[in-house]
């Protein structure tokens, strides 16, 4: 059913997220002199940053790094305190964004965009809000984000359950005090890597509940010296353009060579030298890392061996010891994670052969036996890049949903546009490096890539863009050669889905930054190869 808009008019765009992306496309259109709206289900910019205020919620790419890049008085004149920024420093950062560049005008908080509907007759988008919002655009950008949407298990019982509990994708904004109280947390992926030891320094007790063990390397983090921020602003733009050319589009310093071109003895010293340096470069290494089994086993020995050297009880070392793929499930960064098991206060539970059974009223019971918590923090994570799009109901031409379109897995061409769904464009979606790379740089490629091809398309007089069929079969197939070239869809992954039971299990990123840069680019400087482009259609 079409709806009228509230206001009669038609603007030219409707952003849907107001984090990094949704911030920075608002600014690029209005650079453009079109009319735009964000839409923003927080109560605040900030996207994942606003909601994932969990204690020790930070970045896992430096702070250096993971910031704009489009306006160097930006970048000059913004002091980032740490080489990890946490998350209220980002949220101020963003704070700051919004103010510096007068963008808040265009921003309504507090606001989900329940539907898109795309109108063969006009060629517009009705957008459709929980606050009764209805506004028609000819352009419609989700800057939903890649981890926006939280994954809650469906654990029986929770309804029940007598004490209290938290995801950590939705904290409450005033913080949650856990002394004295016995409390669980379910999940160690990065968020409960980053929590637990927190957590285990109020609590009276930490039941953690580990499904499966992960790889997390030390980040020392550390105040960011004044010397060394001084250095890299000296000149910004070729530390940036350094890193644009890494496959993450961050600073891994990786290394192209194999692990086994060199020796036992120096594979454990440059191993050493990179666990005592901290964070993801960890993974760059050796070239071979992800690509070949027999060398990724070797980086998998070496941090069972640091984990088993670091956690004095055997059996709980040996349940920490994770045997899949090294960093085929994301790579966690974490501070003291392995040492927080050396607490009294603080038991591992392997769940792996014994999933929780039932939330009860007094805790949770798993392998028969009943946990007493006072608090339960599910660190269960999300449904992740394309759980937010699936939320709204998004139709396009003939009104195909794209939960149908994409019921066995997302399908589209260059991870920016879908076909059948003419001018709507997806920031960092499946099918780009987005989550296999560092956000912010990649927010930004997108950003530009999409004003661009709107600022080309308008100047050459088409209102309709749409990827053809053939063009986005093809992306697909490719961005499932690269997958598979890689080690990355060899476990259990979110990267694959396979977190949230049900989804189908198809590999969502693309594997190396630099090449998809060059492929866009591509396209761009020849036209918008694979793109139909098409005056407005003439509505009634
Ligand atoms: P992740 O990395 O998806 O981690 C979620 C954790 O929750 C992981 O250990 C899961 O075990 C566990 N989990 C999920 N469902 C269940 C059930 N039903 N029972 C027990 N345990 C469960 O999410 P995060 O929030 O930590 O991090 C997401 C990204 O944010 C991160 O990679 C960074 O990019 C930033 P599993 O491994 O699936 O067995």
């Amino acid at each position: 059913m079409q709806r009228k808009p509230d206001n009669g008019s038609i603007i030219d765009a409707v952003i849907v997220g107001a984090g990094f992306a949704g911030l920075y496309m608002l600014y690029r259109l209005r650079r453009l002199g079109l009319t735009a709206r964000v839409f923003e289900a927080g109560g605040g910019v900030g996207g994942t940053w606003y909601w994932n205020r969990y204690p020790g919620a930070r970045c896992d790419i430096v702070s250096m790094e993971y910031s704009y890049q489009f306006s160097a008085e930006l970048q000059q004149e913004w002091e980032w305190t740490e080489r990890y920024a946490s998350q209220p420093e980002i949220l101020e950062y963003l704070n700051h964004v919004a103010d510096r560049f007068g963008l808040r005008d265009g921003l309504q908080f507090n606001t989900r965009v329940t539907a898109a509907v795309y109108d063969d007759r006009t060629g517009l988008w009705n957008i459709h809000t929980d606050r009764d919002d209805h506004v028609t655009a000819r352009f419609c950008i989700m800057a939903t984000g890649c981890l926006s949407s939280a994954n809650l298990p469906p654990f029986p019982g929770l309804e029940s359950f007598g004490g209290t509990y938290y995801h950590t994708a939705a904290w409450p904004h005033d913080g949650v005090d856990f002394t004295g109280r016995r409390t669980g947390v379910i999940g160690t992926g990065s968020s409960g890597v980053q929590c637990i030891p927190l957590i285990a320094k109020q609590a009276s007790h930490l039941h953690v509940f580990q499904r499966t063990p992960t790889y997390v390397v030390p980040a020392h983090n550390r105040p960011l010296e004044a010397a060394e921020q001084e250095r890299i602003k000296a000149d910004y733009d070729a530390f940036r353009q350094h890193n644009s050319l890494e496959p993450g589009g961050a600073d891994f310093r990786t290394n192209y060579g194999s692990v086994f071109d060199v020796t036992p003895e120096e594979r454990e010293r440059i191993y050493e030298e990179r666990w005592q340096s901290g964070g993801l470069p960890f993974m760059g290494a050796f070239g071979d890392l992800m690509f070949d089994p027999a060398a990724n086993r070797t980086a998998q020995e070496f941090i069972r061996n640091k984990i088993r050297s670091i956690v004095k009880d055997p059996d709980t070392a040996e349940k920490l010891c994770p045997y899949q793929m090294f960093a085929c499930k994301r790579l966690c960064v974490g501070t003291n994670y392995y040492e927080t098991y050396n607490r009294d206060n603080v038991t591992l539970v392997d769940i792996s052969n014994a999933p929780i059974e039932t939330i009860t009223e007094k805790g949770l019971r798993s392998g028969g036996r009943e946990y007493e918590l006072d608090s339960i923090v599910f660190a269960t994570g999300f449904d992740a890049m394309t759980g937010a799009l699936m939320r709204i109901d998004i139709r396009g031409a003939d009104d195909v949903a794209l939960k149908d379109k994409w019921a066995a897995g997302p399908r589209n061409y260059l991870g920016l546009m879908t076909a059948g769904f003419p001018n709507l464009f997806t920031i960092t979606g499946p099918g780009s490096p987005s989550v296999l790379s560092n956000m912010v740089p990649s927010i930004e490629y997108h950003v530009e890539w999409i004003a661009t091809f709107i600022e080309y398309a308008l100047g050459h007089g088409y209102e309709y863009l749409e990827p053809a069929l053939e063009a986005e079969d093809k992306w697909v197939d490719h961005v499932n050669e690269v997958a598979d070239m890689t080690l990355f869809p060899q476990c259990n992954s979110w990267y694959l889905g396979a977190n949230v039971p049900g989804k189908p299990r198809v590999f969502m990123p693309y594997f190396g930054y630099p090449q998809y840069a060059e492929v866009c680019n591509n396209v761009a400087t020849g036209g918008y190869e694979g793109f139909i482009m098409q005056p407005a259609p003439a509505g009634e």
